[in-house]
């Protein structure tokens, strides 16, 4: 049997509008060139398909900006979907937009209601457990929420910390098998993947950090040369995509799709 947590045959991703040229951003480092992130967006979702999943691609949003960054609307798991309650208010519409592409594929469908928030790049299922990073977008009360439901299908949750400063969870680790983890060191050094293999960002490459693995493949960002070997080195397919422009955005791989099995 596959594992949920790595193998799916369905994926869900959204078209940049125009609008992205407004994502939210922690750091203006200027704009996204929007021509060059559709072209690499559309590499990512031709890379999704490559691996045999069905990926449906949503139409633009253009009153939210950030809609590309599908991932933070839900958390899909093998007993059913959760709609999340982001943390950022400019976002908070997303989840509705969301809301149908979801309740066509799952019958067990939740909502977090509030008055917590939480953010999917905020958690990393590894099969063995959900892990959710409490950070500036996912608070105590929004966390205990999704326990509930996690709960209840029979998962266990663990709440660990984002690093101040990082955006998200994933924004610094990874899945790259059920047992291997890659992470910064800076958040290994928190203790929060004990009892996994974790294998470090080389110095320099810390922004490679939000990977995934989708089927055989890891999709990773280009442009981190010894990130890419190193998992070449570890038997690893390693497909490479131009992330410049939603790395401008505070956005990487994970951000881009809701990964599920239905
Ligand atoms: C934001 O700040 O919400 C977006 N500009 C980036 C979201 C990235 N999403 C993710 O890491 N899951």
């Amino acid at each position: 049997m596959t594992n949920p947590a790595t193998h799916f045959t369905h994926a869900i991703s959204r078209r940049p509008g125009a609008s992205v040229t407004h994502g939210l951003r922690a750091e203006d480092r200027g704009a996204p060139d929007l021509a060059r992130l559709r072209a690499a967006h559309d590499a990512y979702v031709a890379t999704l398909r490559s691996t045999g999943a069905k990926v449906t691609v949503l139409d633009a949003l253009e009153e939210y900006p950030d809609a590309l960054f599908v991932e933070d609307t839900a958390l899909c798991l093998p007993e059913g979907a959760v709609m999340m309650r982001p943390g950022a208010a400019s976002r908070m519409g997303e989840v509705a937009q969301m809301r149908p592409a979801l309740a066509a594929l799952f019958e067990d469908l939740r909502d977090i209601h509030g008055p917590g928030h939480i953010e999917g790049g905020d958690i990393l299922f590894t099969g063995r457990e959900v892990l959710v990073g409490r950070s500036a977008r996912t608070d105590a009360t929004g966390v205990a929420e999704l326990r509930a439901v996690t709960d209840e299908w029979g998962h266990s949750l663990r709440e660990v910390q984002t690093p101040p400063g990082v955006l998200h969870f994933k924004t610094d680790c990874s899945l790259l098998d059920p047992e291997t983890i890659l992470s910064t060191k800076l958040l290994d050094a928190s203790g929060c993947f004990e009892g996994y293999r974790v294998l470090h960002l080389p110095d320099g490459e810390e922004a490679a950090a939000n990977a995934i693995r989708f089927n055989d493949a890891v999709l990773m960002p280009a442009g981190f040369p010894k990130a890419a070997e190193m998992l070449s080195d570890e038997g690893y397919d390693v497909r490479l995509i131009d992330n410049r422009d939603c790395a401008l955005l505070d956005g990487g791989m994970s951000c881009l799709s809701l990964r599920l099995n239905v």
